[in-house]
């Protein structure tokens, strides 16, 4: 991290509600691309500012800033049995839409994974093609279901993996939202 910015905050959704709020707001109205994505460089350029810190964004690359480290290291977000960063209040959900990197220390807040109390594990068996492993996430076959009548749940309400998550479902996340990431994901 580049002096004097000593920590770095994650910015992440608050459901429910989250998505009526964007949704809302002038990048969503304007008919433009990357809606979501300009609203978001927007909003946390103005919050840095506020706060004399520097605003970190999660696209615009490659390269990218490696905001799965940032956000492993925050004890907040952890490994899932199917790769993709489990977060104890948004399950698999979990996403960041940017982060101040800031003057001052931030104590961490660190939370256990919610998997180790998941008796269940549904994750591991909702995705109907088993694209999801602990170590390997299969594009190439997610992507080929995806293109399938079957898929149209994916795409409508959002990957089965994640949704079936009991901490992503304690979150609020609208299944609007989910389905416009999924038609980002799979243009
Ligand atoms: C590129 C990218 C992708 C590519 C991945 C290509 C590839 N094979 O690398 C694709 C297009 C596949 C992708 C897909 C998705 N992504 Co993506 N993606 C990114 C992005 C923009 C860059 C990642 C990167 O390269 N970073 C740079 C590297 C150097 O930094 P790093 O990530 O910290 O790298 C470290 C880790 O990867 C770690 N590491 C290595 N191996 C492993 C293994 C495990 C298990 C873990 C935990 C860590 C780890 O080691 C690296 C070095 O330290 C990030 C945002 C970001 N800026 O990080 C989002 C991000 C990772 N994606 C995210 C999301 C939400 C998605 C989608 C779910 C989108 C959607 N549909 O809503 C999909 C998945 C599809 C689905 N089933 O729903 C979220 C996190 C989601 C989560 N819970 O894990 C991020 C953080 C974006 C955000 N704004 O929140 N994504
Ligand atoms: S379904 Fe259970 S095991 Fe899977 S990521 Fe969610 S909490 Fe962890
Ligand atoms: S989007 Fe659907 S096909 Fe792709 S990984 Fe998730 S559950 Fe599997």
């Amino acid at each position: 991290m580049p002096d004097p910015y000593v920590s770095i905050a994650l910015l992440s959704p608050d459901e429910p509600g989250f998505w009526n709020h964007v949704t809302a707001q002038p990048e969503f109205l304007d008919g433009g691309p990357d809606p979501l994505d300009r609203w978001s460089a927007r909003v946390v350029q103005a919050v840095a500012q506020t706060l004399d810190a520097m605003a970190l964004l999660p696209f615009g690359g490659p390269p990218y800033r490696p905001f799965v480290t940032w956000a492993l290291r925050s004890g907040r977000a952890h490994g899932s049995p199917v790769s993709l960063l489990v977060h104890d209040r948004m399950g698999l959900m979990a996403s960041w839409r940017g982060a101040l990197a800031l003057k001052h220390p931030l104590p961490a807040t660190p939370a256990p994974a919610p998997c180790r109390s998941c008796a269940t594990q549904p994750c591991r068996t909702a995705c109907p093609v088993n694209a999801l492993a602990e170590d390997h996430y299969d594009l190439d076959r997610c992507h080929g279901f995806l293109d399938t009548p079957e898929g149209r749940d994916c795409m409508d309400s959002g990957c089965s993996a994640r949704r079936a998550c009991p901490a992503s479902r304690r979150y609020g996340r609208l299944v609007r939202e989910s389905a416009h990431h999924m038609r980002h994901f799979h243009k």
